[in-house]
């Protein structure tokens, strides 16, 4: 048994927050088993002292890398810096595991186009390497890259985005969505080509709007057949049956670009980190 349980203000405190928690987050999902997802990065906006904003996901790709959503790009003022927290499961709670790293370079593909949606897709610079050990690993991406997805095919995204209950999650929160094939998610009932789903997005939801990815879970990884497959970009609301989640889609052209930066083929990457 716990003692401080018996402390009644702890007790109060427990009591308090148990509403806060009907077991529904990310949207639909589940809270992961802490560290299961190693590459997982909490980006976060630090001002310089205690309090931090964790705005989007992201997911390590080597040691000195993270991937995440090109949307995700945001200025900062004097004083503010930048970090991936790494190995973290609790935003609330210290964990030993956590390597909080400095982001010294924000590198978007292109300059995102909020009306189109294109290409959102942002490499972070990190200013010292990961250490790889048990809680922090690198998340492969698919060296030739993805062309498509069978419609139907079972994919999870995570992230520590809005849950059911409008709030973000303290802790890491993952779920199962379905992809949606391109010409459904283009129809009227759904996006109705606005914006344009292309070959470079991926669509995925639940056929019934009961899970998804939401907000704050931006530039989180899509892992499909086992696949690092996309990145979450965008939607209309949350868990809308007919308005699936929409990811950027790791096809050779990101791959391509994703090599051109970091300078090395991936496989030698691997090899030498
Ligand atoms: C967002 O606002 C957002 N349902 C991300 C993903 C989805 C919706 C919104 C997908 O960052």
């Amino acid at each position: 048994m716990n003692p401080s349980l018996y402390n009644p203000l702890v007790l109060l405190i427990v009591i308090f927050l148990a509403p806060a928690y009907p077991g529904a987050k990310i949207i639909g999902g589940h809270e992961v088993k802490p560290h299961s997802r190693p590459y997982m990065a909490s980006l976060q906006l630090h001002n310089g002292s205690r309090v931090y904003a964790a705005y989007c996901g992201g997911a390590l790709i080597t040691p000195k890398w993270v991937l995440t959503a090109a949307h995700c790009e945001i200025s900062i003022a004097s004083g503010q810096f930048l970090r991936a927290v790494l190995g973290g499961h609790s935003h609330s709670k210290y964990e030993k595991s956590e390597q909080r790293l400095r982001i010294i370079k924000q590198i978007p593909i292109t300059k995102y186009n909020k009306r189109t949606k294109k290409d959102d897709i942002m490499l972070l610079q990190l200013k010292t390497a990961a250490k790889i050990n048990q809680y922090v690993n690198v998340l492969n991406l698919p060296k030739g890259g993805i062309t498509d997805m069978k419609s139907g095919t079972t994919c999870t995204v995570a992230g520590w985005g809005k849950t059911k209950i409008g709030n973000y999650s303290d802790t890491l929160q993952e779920v199962e969505v379905e992809v949606v094939d391109r010409r459904t998610c283009n129809s009227k009932d759904y996006y109705n080509h606005r914006p344009e789903i292309t070959q470079d997005m991926i669509c995925a939801g639940d056929r019934k709007g009961r899970a998804d990815s939401c907000q704050g879970d931006s530039g989180g990884p899509l892992i499909c057949d086992k696949m690092y497959t996309g990145i979450v970009s965008f939607g209309r609301g949350c868990a809308n049956a007919k308005k699936p989640g929409v990811y950027t889609l790791l096809t050779k052209k990101y791959i391509d670009w994703i090599r051109s930066i970091i300078g090395l083929p991936l496989k030698d990457a691997e090899e030498l980190y």
